[in-house]
């Protein structure tokens, strides 16, 4: 086929690939400690965010499942690490990392106070983590905590050890104009904790409305396998 509807633009083929490699996501398994992750070596693609804030929604919508990550309104209800695979089938080439989301208020204090500790000690130290998505309520900003997460992880990003996007996600539930001021605003509070060199991605995102969802597996897909998509 010649006809010019038919050819694919670069980008339109680089966001097929992306999200023929992330709907093959599956689940492998669950921890509650970092000692119970994967000893292996494949780079690890971390969903964080206030709990809440629609990590497990995103990777079922990047995965095209409903139920892969269990998604809810109840607040917290992502309690452990919950990881899933990516690539061919018997030759996984990357992991998506479910992570509990924080800042729930009804959470008791010690379980709040160990799990700050679990994430910080990913975060900031497991070899793995090639990329960060940081998900934002788009009605809320970046909040402190998203802040001091982001502190967290900036000197690995800055040193290109690990890649960041933020994504502002519901943006359904916002009209187009109130989207592009969060976006504008959520820009200027980021660009601190950037520095200069840092690689940062900044997105709309909602899972219902897949708005986002080819840029964010283009994203996530180029993290991974560089190379190919130059
Ligand atoms: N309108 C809209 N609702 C969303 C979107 N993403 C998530 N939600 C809803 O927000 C609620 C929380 O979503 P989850 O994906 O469970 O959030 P989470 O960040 O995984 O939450 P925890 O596991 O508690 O940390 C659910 O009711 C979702 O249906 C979105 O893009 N748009
Ligand atoms: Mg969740």
């Amino acid at each position: 086929m010649t006809s010019p509807r038919r050819r694919a633009a670069p980008a339109d083929a680089a966001a097929r690939r992306a999200l023929a490699w992330t709907h093959g996501a599956r689940f492998l398994t669950t921890a509650s400690r970092l000692d119970e992750l994967p000893a292996g070596e494949l780079p690890e693609i971390a969903f964080v965010g206030r709990s809440n804030a629609g990590k497990s929604s995103a990777i079922n919508a990047l995965a095209q499942q409903r139920q892969l990550a269990f998604a809810s309104r109840t607040p917290g209800r992502t309690q452990h690490i919950n990881l899933f695979a990516l690539g061919p089938r018997d030759a996984a080439d990357a992991l998506l990392v479910d992570l509990p989301g924080y800042g729930y208020a009804a959470v008791e204090r010690g379980a709040k106070l160990r799990w700050q500790a679990v994430m910080a000690d990913y975060l900031q130290h497991r070899r793995a983590l090639a990329g960060v998505v940081l998900l934002v309520d788009i009605r809320h900003g970046p909040t402190e905590l998203d802040e001091r997460l982001l502190a967290l992880i900036a000197p690995r990003v800055r040193a290109g050890q690990v890649r960041l996007l933020v994504l502002l996600t519901k943006a359904d539930k916002l009209g187009r104009r109130q989207a592009q001021e969060a976006l504008a605003n959520a820009q200027a509070a980021l660009a601190p904790l950037a520095g200069e060199s840092a690689d940062i991605g900044l997105a709309l995102f909602s899972a219902p409305s897949r708005q986002g969802l080819d840029d964010v597996a283009v994203h996530l897909h180029g993290w991974v396998h560089e190379a190919a998509v130059s």
